[in-house]
């Protein structure tokens, strides 16, 4: 009892240090009342968005409020996503869901950054105005342009949060404090900020758990240090796997509930893999390319890519036919039929977000010839995504369900290679494993 109370306070001090420090961030001016916004009616969400004005509080009783500021990619926002419901489900909070970014979202910063980060790019007056805008020189509308905001209700089934593990959730549309604020109809100070000043500020064990001793980590808490008073717990960054340890089992229902699920990405990708041969019947691989460390090491993974391809179909020795032409208008049909000409020919999906997958990766398509790749098909197979996207209040998603896409058809395929220390291609491997049940999420 007495080192948990010792403990609170070495939590509290230095973040109450940090929260005055960025009391200024916070102090948001934001013109009230908030347009009203359409709502898609094909949700399942369990409790709707706190409206963006309420006439009274939203709740006059004991619930208590866990919030956090989303980041990254969709792997790594869904990781924020497993961390926040362990923790809202430890510490009898209601978690407030952040939306779901696909596209171009800022990746973690420091100095406090994200908060106002978050409180812009979910801003709606602003995101309305550049929704009608001509100005194409605005700063802010071309950031929108990059990315969509969804709920994760409609990637996830979240009420199963709700029926298998008890945790209630509202999902969360305007970021900024001062909605949160208005929502609730609390004060500033019912707000319990924590600024991370590290993205791996600290990470916490739950009941009866040693504290950790992970150097990655910069401070190790238990659950009881983060048992605050306050109405809304809010956190910083919640990224990693590995920073909010309780139970597995628990963690491995949750990470089965927030798998990205949508039926007309699933329809389309089983398009390809029919083609392909059928479930189980190809080899896929995860090229992860576009983006910082990726672009900088990717002449370098090529070759072990390659590598890969041929310990995991299995070619190494035999020998290699040089002077067959694949006919390029049916690579596929080609390769059935000459799939007796040995292991080589063996069919291969490349997931990637490579903007020209055939001339980005040419040595893995010159080395395998019945490797292939979205860009490769018919653009007219992609025509059932246009239904799934009208989500967005503003725009077309099709180019970011590609990715859901990519990552349906490397999960269907029988052995798949991830790209190291992509956080998206872990997330394809635990549904590949999931789907084969040779272990879980
Ligand atoms: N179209 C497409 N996009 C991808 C693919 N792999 C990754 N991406 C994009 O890159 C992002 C990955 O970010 P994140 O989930 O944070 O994983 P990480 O950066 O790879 O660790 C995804 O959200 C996509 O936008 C792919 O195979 N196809
Ligand atoms: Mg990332």
């Amino acid at each position: 009892m007495k080192s948990s109370c010792m403990r609170y306070s070495l939590v509290l001090l230095p973040l109450t240090l940090s929260a005055l420090t960025l009391t200024v961030l916070f102090a948001r001016t934001r013109p009230l009342p908030y347009p009203t916004m359409p709502i898609d009616s094909s949700s399942h969400v369990q409790i709707d968005f706190i409206p963006d004005k309420l006439d009274k509080p939203v709740d006059d009783d004991n619930t208590k409020y866990l919030a956090y500021l989303p980041h990254s990619g969709f792997a790594n926002q869904r990781t924020e996503l497993v961390n926040a419901v362990t923790l809202a489900i430890h510490l009898n909070r209601t978690l407030l869901i952040p939306p779901l970014f696909l596209g171009h979202v800022e990746g973690w910063q420091g100095e406090g950054k994200l908060w106002d980060t978050l409180a812009d790019l979910t801003d709606p007056v602003r995101r309305l105005e550049c929704s009608t805008s001509q100005d194409h020189d605005d700063e802010m509308c071309q950031r929108y342009d990059r990315f969509a905001m969804l709920r994760w209700s409609w990637a996830c089934d979240l009420p199963l949060l709700t029926e298998k593990l008890g945790v209630q959730y509202i999902e969360r549309r305007d970021m900024s404090l001062t909605a949160l604020q208005a929502s609730l109809g609390i004060k500033e100070d019912e707000i319990y900020k924590m600024t991370d000043l590290h993205p791996y500020a600290w990470d916490l064990r739950g009941q009866n758990l040693p504290l950790s001793h992970n150097p990655r980590y910069l401070a190790h808490y238990s659950m009881d240090d983060f048992r605050v008073p306050h109405k809304v717990l809010h956190l910083y960054g919640v990224f990693g796997e590995g920073r909010v340890t309780t139970d597995a089992t628990e963690r491995d229902a949750i990470k089965e509930i927030l798998v990205f699920r949508n039926t007309d990405v699933q329809k389309t990708a089983f398009k390809y893999v029919e083609t392909l041969g059928g479930v189980d019947q190809y080899v896929s691989i995860h090229i992860r390319t576009g983006d910082g460390v990726f672009r900088r090491t990717l002449a370098s993974r090529i070759p072990m890519a390659i590598e890969r391809l041929h310990r995991i179909i299995g070619d190494q020795r035999e020998p290699v036919t040089n002077d067959l032409q694949v006919d390029t208008n049916d690579r596929l049909q080609w390769c059935k039929e000459h799939a007796y000409l040995g292991r080589k020919y063996s069919i291969i999906f490349v997931a990637t977000d490579a903007r020209d997958p055939r001339q980005d990766l040419a040595a893995v398509f010159n080395e395998f010839p019945c490797a292939v790749t979205l860009s490769d098909f018919s653009k007219s197979w992609l025509e059932q995504l246009k239904q799934a996207s009208s989500i967005d209040e503003y725009k077309s998603i099709d180019r970011w369900l590609l990715t859901f896409v990519d990552a349906e058809i490397a999960q269907q395929a029988r052995r798949y290679i991830p790209s190291p220390g992509s956080t998206f291609s872990g997330y394809i491997g635990a549904i590949h494993r999931q789907r084969q049940g040779t272990s879980y999420m």
